[in-house]
């Protein structure tokens, strides 16, 4: 049985009878603070958002200070051809969080194996100290090894002209290490272009995508 409710994170939120986790397929968008993560869920969702509730994008702007300071999330069904849950986070490392731990064990609730696929999202030529890592330390906080659904998300794809993204990722050890832990699943985006084919190809990456999303198959 399934009952909706309204969080206070204002969105509509489905929960079976006992609070458990419903079984909407969950992106889970995780990284440090500039990164792109909001960008690149506005990405995701300009690609075809009609359900109600779910029009209004992510809140996404430059700053040295967290702007997502807690997990939200929109619904989606195109072109998934079923209900996906697009959640964005903040950066649970920043110092200037506060209820970092709330807001890890919120995500907790989306980011369970099999469930759902986790974008770690990384700026392109901006790989910092403080990602090297970063893998392992959110497998700590959430608890289970994310590297087995993940696909490594690098933003600014504008930056990369004609070079080639894997020479580029081969170039940088920790990124290089980071990509190959999660099964060399990555992919770049360009968010300042809202482009269908890029939000494709990346949903394509998604282990087992055609049995998941048999429509999205038929259709592209
Ligand atoms: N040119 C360009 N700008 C981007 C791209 N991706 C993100 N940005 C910009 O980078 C800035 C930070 O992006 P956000 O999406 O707010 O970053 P975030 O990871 O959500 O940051 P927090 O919410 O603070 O954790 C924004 O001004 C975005 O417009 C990209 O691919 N190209
Ligand atoms: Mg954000």
């Amino acid at each position: 049985m399934q009952s909706k409710r309204l969080p206070s994170n204002g969105h509509l939120e489905c929960t079976s009878a006992h609070g458990v986790p419903d079984n909407i397929f969950n992106i889970v968008l995780l990284g440090l603070t500039g990164t792109g993560k909001s960008a690149s869920a506005n990405t995701i969702l300009a690609v075809g958002n009609t359900r109600r509730g779910s029009r209004q994008l992510f809140r996404s702007e430059p700053s040295s200070m967290p702007v997502t300071t807690q997990c939200e999330f929109r619904i989606m069904e195109k072109p998934f051809g079923v209900l996906v849950r697009l959640v964005d986070t903040p950066d649970f490392f920043h110092d200037q969080l506060e209820n970092s731990k709330a807001q890890v064990e919120e995500c907790k609730k989306y980011c369970q194996p099999g469930h759902c696929v986790v974008l770690l999202v990384i700026q392109l030529g901006r790989f910092t100290d403080a990602e090297e890592g970063i893998l392992e330390k959110l497998e700590d906080k959430l608890g289970w090894k994310i590297r087995e659904s993940t696909i490594v998300l690098l933003t600014h794809g504008e930056g990369l002209k004609k070079r080639s993204l894997l020479r580029f990722i081969h170039e940088s050890a920790p990124l290089k290490n980071i990509v190959e832990l999660c099964g060399f699943r990555y992919h770049l985006f360009n968010n300042s272009l809202k482009d269908t084919k890029q939000v494709i190809n990346l949903i394509k990456k998604i282990p087992n995508y055609n049995k998941m999303f048999p429509k999205l198959t038929k259709n592209y």
